[in-house]
């Protein structure tokens, strides 16, 4: 075992025997001590939710993978949650096959960017079947390809002091003056999901180089280690932060302030 696993052992044995021993407050100031509170903590799930995402962190290393399945497995019908969105902008966009979108990079990074999908499409691609389930009970497996997110946070360059990336799509008020008012389906995932090597920024889906709609043309994320909720479609801004309590209500995702739990680790 490596000194690194033990001491993060350590740390979890201690964060569980307190929540134990002497009452969840412990429980959640150790956790709080190692960066291991999740942004809806004292939401609606509160010290609930510190336990599990602490105890994940520390407990499961950060590169675990997903399971990936093969070609042979892919679902035959691919649900899509939602339709795509009405906004006139985006309507424009689909029309014209994205040629005039851009993706937007900004934030606790080096370079600030705007990438169009010929450029994400350069960059080296990969392609996973994965499992992805709702949180509302269903599921499929389906081929992604695209462009590890990883590579695209390298080249903007981000910078130390970052804790979260945050995803913004075309069904979210992304261009409010006040960060606040921002309402919809934005999410955001901490570090160790961001640089995890099957975190993909995917343009293409089931052997076909563009994303159907429904499934978030021109770009979505995949995260498979988390729930199929945190897999923002229809991207429009990606931005890197040391906090999010200053986007919307503060709770790290749009649907954590509906009351569905902002880490979905699976
Ligand atoms: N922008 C955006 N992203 C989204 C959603 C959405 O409504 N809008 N729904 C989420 C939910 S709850 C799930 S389960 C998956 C569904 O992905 P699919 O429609 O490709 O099956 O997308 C997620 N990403
Ligand atoms: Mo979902």
């Amino acid at each position: 075992m490596s000194e690194r696993l033990s001491r993060r052992k350590l740390i979890a044995t201690g964060v569980v025997a307190a929540a134990g021993a002497s009452g969840l407050g412990i429980a959640a100031r150790l956790a709080d001590r190692y960066g291991l509170i999740p942004p809806d903590d004292g939401g609606i799930y509160g010290v609930g939710e510190t336990m599990t995402y602490a105890a994940q962190r520390v407990l499961v290393s950060r590169h675990a993978l997903a399971r990936e399945y093969t070609r042979s497995d892919i679902s035959k019908i691919a649900p899509i949650k939602g339709a795509a969105p009405e906004d006139e902008t985006y309507q424009r966009l689909l029309a014209g096959g994205f040629r005039d979108w851009r993706l937007k990079i900004d934030g606790l990074v080096a370079r600030p960017s705007f990438f169009s999908l010929a450029e994400l499409k350069r960059f080296p691609s990969e392609s996973h079947v994965f499992h992805q389930a709702c949180e509302e009970g269903w599921s499929f497996i389906a081929e992604w390809i695209g462009v590890p997110l990883s590579y695209v946070l390298n080249l903007v360059g981000v910078r130390p002091q970052a804790k979260y990336v945050v995803f913004f799509g075309f069904d979210t008020n992304f261009e409010a003056a006040d960060k606040q008012t921002i309402k919809g389906k934005w999410n955001s995932i901490d570090m160790a999901d961001a640089w995890h090597r099957q975190t993909l920024l995917a343009y293409g889906m089931n052997g076909q180089e563009f994303l159907p709609a429904g499934h978030g043309a021109p770009l979505r994320v995949r995260i498979p280690r988390q729930l199929g909720g945190k897999s923002t479609k229809y991207l429009s801004w990606i931005t890197v932060t040391d906090t999010v309590k200053d986007i919307g209500k503060g709770f790290g995702a749009g649907g954590t302030e509906r009351g569905f739990s902002w880490y979905a680790g699976i």
